[in-house]
């Protein structure tokens, strides 16, 4: 940290992300207005002490104009966040190309795309140009708010072409990047076209963050069989330059969780749900509407439980909230569809005229509405084919402070090695096992859901994301400041 008059100032994070925390609405010619998502990483980087951070990053909005892109810099500057301005092509191709069609299905195993293969072949090549094209304009604004000093932290897979614009800008900067999903099996990573040139800019950044410890060896292991260079404990090492490897598993914040369960409308909301379904076990699903999460098959099991257990049709009820996401692409159509078929078929069949088994939303719920689902709930499925963590599965814990409810959730996950001692751990491809882990779950004695809970709660009140904010950003300081040192030995 710097001196000025005397007092130590703040040490400056730059995080680059490729969406930034807002949401930006346009009022008129030169008037926005912005809502600000209270999201994880937000209060991550708020809890983070002695570190003055800022956000740079696309506000999701097209501004082809001089005056908007003021306009918006201006407002966006009050909440302290530095907009990247990507025109639609870029966007499309990008984002929608190479992202989200191309690295999100991969890093989740769920392999290239499969339909016209010939078509993305084709525009494989043009993607990957606007990837790195769109990862130098998030460079060009990082360079121009750099000061000498700042730690700059790159965010997920959008950005992965970014450590090295940042380095061939300037060698000195001190450049963390951190996964949010999944880093997948070498053999799965192999057979992406770019995957040597994206494995060389990541390993430009000093420090290389994954939720788990396997992610990391995946990284690792690419990096030494596609790469040909050496796996080293600490990390990756290229002709005596080591990029640091880790895993910093992220949290929540819990007392936010903790804190709006005591106020007194979520109190109400608890009481209208306890009412509402008096009689019945509740059963919660909380996703985002992506394949990723598994969200047809948990569906079925429910279904194969109902159907194996006829005395507990009318004494369970499965929430099923689902945040629709990417609406125009066909694939997540086809999704929606197929869940809302299986969901009208189970209704049918083991509904009466006063109470269907499954109530399923396509939008997502305030934050206190959600506390209050969570603390209702008896019983939490999470059962994502692969997450990079899965946040609801902590979320669920924080608020079950009561009631000490069960968390049914995915070896797949990577909360299953966090949280995996606490909570029963399936196979979401097995129906049949998960069927039997519901009826497990609803009939678990006391003492042993408190046992599991207890263990869960305190991982999650303790690691939480102000701390794994912190460890970030000083193994990162720490990783420069030894790099320094060898190679002035
Ligand atoms: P996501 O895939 O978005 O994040 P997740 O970790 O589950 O997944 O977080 C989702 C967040 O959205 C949670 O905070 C949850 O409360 C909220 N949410 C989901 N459905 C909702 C609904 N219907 N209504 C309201 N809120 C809803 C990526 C990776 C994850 C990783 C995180 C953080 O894919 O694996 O855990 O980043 O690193």
């Amino acid at each position: 940290c710097r001196a000025s008059e005397g007092k130590p100032m703040k040490q400056r994070l730059l995080v680059v992300a490729n969406r930034l925390p807002v949401s930006a609405v346009r009022r008129g010619e030169d008037s926005w207005s912005l809502d600000i998502s209270a999201g994880g990483l937000v209060s991550a980087l708020l809890g983070v002490r002695d570190v003055d951070a800022k956000w740079i990053g696309w506000a999701g909005v097209n501004v082809p104009d001089e005056v908007g892109q003021r306009a918006l810099t201006k407002a966006l500057a009050e909440k302290r966040c530095i907009p990247v301005f990507l025109d639609e092509e870029i966007v499309h191709q990008y984002y929608n190309g190479y992202c989200n069609n191309i690295l999100w299905p991969l890093f989740h195993y769920l392999g290239l795309p499969q339909e016209d293969r010939l078509a993305t072949t084709r525009s494989f090549q043009s993607q990957f140009d606007a990837y790195k094209r769109a990862n130098q304009m998030f460079a060009d604004v990082v360079n121009e708010h750099y000061e000498e000093g700042d730690v700059v932290w790159c965010h997920d897979y959008h950005l992965m072409f970014l450590p090295k614009c940042l380095k061939d800008f300037n060698g000195k900067m001190k450049v963390g990047w951190f996964l949010h999903t999944p880093f997948p099996s070498s053999e799965i990573h192999r057979t992406l076209p770019s995957r040597s040139e994206l494995l060389k800019s990541v390993l430009a950044a000093d420090l290389v963050g994954f939720h788990t410890y396997d992610y990391a060896r995946h990284f690792v292991s690419a990096c030494t069989r596609i790469l040909g260079l050496e796996g080293t404990p600490e990390g990756v090492e290229d002709q005596g330059k080591l990029t640091r490897v880790a895993a910093f598993p992220i949290g929540i914040d819990s007392d936010r969780f903790k804190r709006a369960l005591e106020l007194p409308a979520v109190k109400v909301h608890i009481n209208e749900l306890t009412q509402r379904f008096a009689g019945r076990k509740v059963m919660l699903g909380v996703d985002r509407l992506d394949m990723i999460k598994g969200i047809p098959q948990k569906i079925l099991a429910f279904e194969k439980f109902l159907e194996e257990n006829p005395e507990w049709r009318d004494k369970v009820v499965l929430l099923q909230i689902a945040v629709p996401t990417r609406t125009d692409v066909p694939e997540y159509q086809k999704l929606t569809s197929q869940v809302h078929e299986i969901v009208g078929r189970i209704n049918g069949r083991f509904g009466t005229l006063t109470a269907v088994p499954i109530h399923h939303l396509d939008r997502s719920l305030d934050f206190h509405a959600l506390c209050a689902l969570y603390a209702v709930t008896d019983v939490a499925l999470v059962t994502s084919l692969r997450d990079g963590m899965n946040l609801v599965s902590y979320e669920f814990v924080a608020c079950q402070g009561a009631k000490k409810g069960v968390l049914i959730l995915s070896e797949f996950a990577g909360a299953a090695q966090s949280l995996g001692a606490g909570a029963l751990l399936v196979n979401p491809w097995n129906v049949t096992e998960v069927a039997k882990s519901i009826g497990y779950a609803l009939n678990m004695p006391s003492d042993e859901r408190e046992k599991r809970h207890r263990h869960n709660y305190a991982h999650v009140t303790t690691h939480t994301a102000q701390d794994w904010a912190e460890t970030f950003v000083s193994e990162l300081n720490d990783t420069v400041v030894e790099a320094q040192l060898r190679t002035r030995q």
